[in-house]
């Protein structure tokens, strides 16, 4: 299968992390189709950011559509553009923070997120409503890392990591862990091992949730809101994507 990943932010670094990852864990047979958007943020860690990261996404699917992707992860905490992507792709479309809360749900009776940016706490609690995982989901802890400081992620920040989740298991009585960030990918087996508790990492739940559906032959379903975009003028920039 052909799974299209879509890294919100324009770090070409955090792109290449990000596709190692899924290719890591994707099942013999699933192509990995890496993009970014052509525009925005080199991370998103706020809702300015996330405004853009969601216009990027909404792009790169708008350029995919008739690719013939059989599905589609967002790779970004926020899960921004999860809609847009959703009206012009015909397989399914998953958001990382989405899936993390579905596996660590049927994991634990309750986890706790540790994410990147304090500031950013706010837009993976909506989340967690929007998903309905209230009672599952027993708290968010911002650890003050920049997005981009993941990319060259070494033992103190690591360290910092898994302190943040001692704390948060501690705290809110959880026994799961879910990584609130796609540049965390990569460090989940480290931080599992340390914790002796499930971590999970987004992108690498997302990939293999995919597969399932494409595998179930499940598509997103094109009556009702997720019915392509109703044709009209554009104006500006954008207008290019959609002519
Ligand atoms: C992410 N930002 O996964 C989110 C993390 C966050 O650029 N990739 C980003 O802090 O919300």
């Amino acid at each position: 299968m052909r799974l299209l990943l879509i890294n919100p932010n324009t770090s070409a670094a955090m792109t290449a992390s990000i596709a190692a990852a899924a290719r890591e864990i994707a099942a013999a047979g699933t192509e990995i189709i890496a993009r970014q958007p052509s525009f925005g943020p080199a991370s998103i860690e706020g809702h300015f950011d996330d405004a853009f990261g969601a216009a990027g996404v909404a792009e790169q699917a708008r350029l995919a559509a008739g690719d013939g992707v059989d599905a589609t992860v967002i790779a970004c905490f926020g899960d921004p553009g999860l809609d847009a992507a959703r009206e012009v792709l015909a397989g399914p479309v998953l958001g990382i923070a989405e899936a993390a809360f579905h596996a660590a749900a049927m994991l634990a009776t309750g986890f706790s997120v540790v994410t990147t940016m304090s500031r950013t706490c706010v837009i993976a609690e909506r989340l967690v409503q929007r998903y309905g995982f209230e009672r599952a989901c027993r708290g968010i802890h911002g650890t003050d890392i920049p997005v981009l400081d993941l990319e060259a992620a070494g033992d103190a920040l690591v360290a910092t990591l898994e302190a943040a989740a001692r704390r948060a298991l501690a705290a809110d009585r959880s026994e799961a862990i879910v990584l609130g960030c796609a540049g965390m990918a990569g460090l989940a087996r480290t931080l599992q091992a340390r914790l002796g508790v499930p971590v999970v990492d987004g992108v690498a739940a997302a990939v293999k949730f995919a597969e399932a559906l494409a595998a179930l032959g499940l598509q997103t379903p094109k009556v009702g809101d997720y019915a392509p975009p109703r044709p009209k003028p554009w104006a500006g920039w954008a207008s290019g994507l959609v002519a």
